[in-house]
């Protein structure tokens, strides 16, 4: 017999010898000459590839694999100008309440490079190889570093050791020796980055969280607010620069409207006054003092706008690794749609409903949702991003649920407006179908080579001929809002993912996600008043046309009422009532 602390010393040992271990055990197994001894040995062996086998099983083994993510980085350096350097930093923790933080999430682009889920962390990937003395690299990460106290508190971390096997980056490091590197940023053509947000909060108790991390890469980078030009402003002085003084008039007049919606703007005098100038005289003038402004902008390497078209082009496109994992995400979701559509009754409150959804994405090990979830009953509905979710009785309104289940970093995005009771109102089925006609017609555009715009209009068509048909609006053309957000986007690792062509090409998946949305006091009649529908579906631009992943929880009017009509389990799952 071994006693356990034997058994557990060399338990232990063999662990993190298992690979030689097994191959030490074999080998005795058959030089052995005991009977007894080597059905020991085969045992042993035998338990060693069962552990292997259940620590296997025990936590996910889908996510990405790392040689996507080197692929990545790859395509990206190979799309980097000439010598230049990217820089991408992680997410940081942020802080809930007190000493609770927000349930962390990795920033998308440095996920999608690296497949790091953690915090305090840095990535550079150089357009070409950079040689020192003793090394040569074209990339390097600067991670968190093993601790085992923080360890016990807040979980497991990779740690440079990790990174280097799980992640297979080649130079990882400790993110405290961040500062000790010795990067010449100035001898770059370009420093891409993306510009910092300075939102979270120094740790005083770690000296490389991302606020350090931060803080060092912008004193090596020389970087500095005033090199940094605001996009919008920029984009304002070239306008004015480069608009003739005849037509000067019209430019002041779209600036105005700028000054509004970026009240910030209005703390720049030459913008202030070229808008206010009452004459081209004047305009001219200060039509020159931004012309010399411009000209007289810092020089500077770093570029705070291309690693976004860059990321875009990346991103837009999902490779098949991807679209194994977003489909999953969208069909959870819609199995979420589906289980309410039978369990769903008057009764039951918004926050019922969500949890439905949410236990079936647990239900399937997706690890986040990946946005808030959006239940909203009648009136609710109106409003775009209702996430308080907190009417207790939906009674017989219609409920409008667009949540979308985040699996391996992928975020689906599905809606459907189902009525409470199991059956549409006259006047809420005809809105309803209005919304779903506007959703086949935009369907229908999802093809290659066409565009957001190509979508949005087909919807907005059926939408206006609808409303005209029952009397909501006069005119087709007429200006209203019942229709206020637009048709389509992308998804991928953002809910709203990052894009950069103008059109769309195989292999891109976006939603289709029309709605009418008629809040109380609208100018209509008030038969119409508290009805909001929109329906989403997550489409998949093939060069055979659209097909639809979330096709499996109904759309049609009736499907949903026949659907409603079953029987839930959760119907009879009763909790003993509190006071
Ligand atoms: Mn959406």
């Amino acid at each position: 017999m071994i006693s356990i602390f034997y058994w557990k010393k060399i338990h232990k040992y063999l662990i993190k010898e298992c690979y030689y271990a097994k191959i030490i055990i074999v080998f005795l197994i058959f030089k052995s000459q005991k009977y007894m001894f080597k059905r020991i040995l085969i045992l042993l062996v035998a338990i060693l590839i069962a552990q292997d086998i259940v620590a296997q099983e025990l936590t996910p083994t889908d996510f990405l694999p790392k040689e996507f993510h080197k692929n990545r980085r790859d395509a990206l350096r190979k799309k980097m100008p000439q010598n230049s350097v990217a820089i991408f930093v992680a997410n940081p923790l942020r802080n809930r309440a007190n000493d609770v933080d927000y349930v962390y999430h990795q920033d998308p682009n440095f996920y999608y490079l690296t497949g790091y889920r953690e915090p305090d962390a840095v990535l550079l990937i150089f357009s070409e190889d950079q040689t020192t003395d003793e090394s040569s690299y074209n990339e390097l990460i600067y991670v968190q570093k093993k601790d085992k106290n923080a360890e016990m508190w807040t979980g497991k971390r990779l740690g440079v050791v990790g990174t280097k096997e799980k992640l297979g980056f080649v130079n990882a490091y400790n993110g405290e020796e961040f500062n000790d590197v010795a990067i010449n940023f100035k001898n770059f053509d370009k420093v891409l980055l993306f510009d910092f947000k300075d939102d979270y909060r120094n740790s005083s108790r770690n000296n490389a969280d991302v606020f350090d991390l931060v803080e060092q890469l912008k004193q090596k980078t020389g970087y500095s607010k005033e090199l940094i030009p605001n996009p919008t402003k920029d984009n304002l002085y070239k306008k004015i620069k480069a608009t003739e003084i005849e037509n000067s008039a019209n430019v002041a007049q779209n600036l105005g409207r700028y000054l509004e919606y970026y009240p910030d703007l209005k703390k720049d005098e030459l913008l202030v006054g070229y808008q206010q100038a009452t004459s081209n005289e004047l305009r001219k003038e200060f039509k020159q003092k931004i012309s010399l402004k411009l000209d007289a902008t810092p020089k500077t390497n770093i570029d705070v706008r291309a690693l976004g078209q860059l990321m875009g082009s990346l991103r837009e496109t999902k490779l098949p690794e991807e679209l194994k994992l977003l489909k999953k995400a969208v069909e959870i979701s819609a199995v979420g749609q589906i289980e309410i559509m039978k369990a769903m009754h008057p009764n039951m409150s918004e926050t019922e409903i969500q949890g439905v959804h949410e236990f079936v994405y647990k239900k399937y090990g997706a690890e986040y949702e990946g946005y808030p979830s959006i239940v909203g009953g009648g009136g609710n509905g109106c409003i775009l991003h209702y996430i308080e979710n907190n009417k207790t009785k939906v009674g017989n309104d219609l409920v409008l649920m667009d949540l979308g289940a985040e699996y391996r970093g992928y975020t689906a995005d599905v809606t459907r407006t189902i009525p409470a009771n199991g059956k549409f109102s006259p006047e809420q089925r005809l809105i309803y179908d209005i919304v779903y006609d506007a959703q086949e017609a935009g369907i229908a555009e999802s093809k290659v080579g066409n565009s957001f715009f190509s979508t949005h209009t087909a919807a907005q068509n059926v939408i206006n001929k609808g409303l005209v048909k029952l009397g909501i609006i006069k005119t087709e053309d007429e200006k209203h809002s019942y229709f206020p957000h637009g048709t389509s986007h992308h998804i991928g690792l953002d809910v709203h993912d990052a894009s950069a062509s103008r059109n769309f090409s195989e292999n891109m998946v976006i939603t289709v996600e029309p709605g009418i949305y008629i809040p109380e006091g609208s100018p209509c009649d008030e038969k119409w008043w508290g009805i909001a529908v929109r329906i989403e579906d997550d489409i998949l631009i093939t060069k055979d046309g659209p097909v639809n992943l979330s096709a499996d929880a109904p759309r049609k009017s009736e499907e949903i009422e026949k659907l409603m009509l079953q029987k839930s389990i959760l119907n009879d799952f009763q909790l003993p009532k509190l006071d």
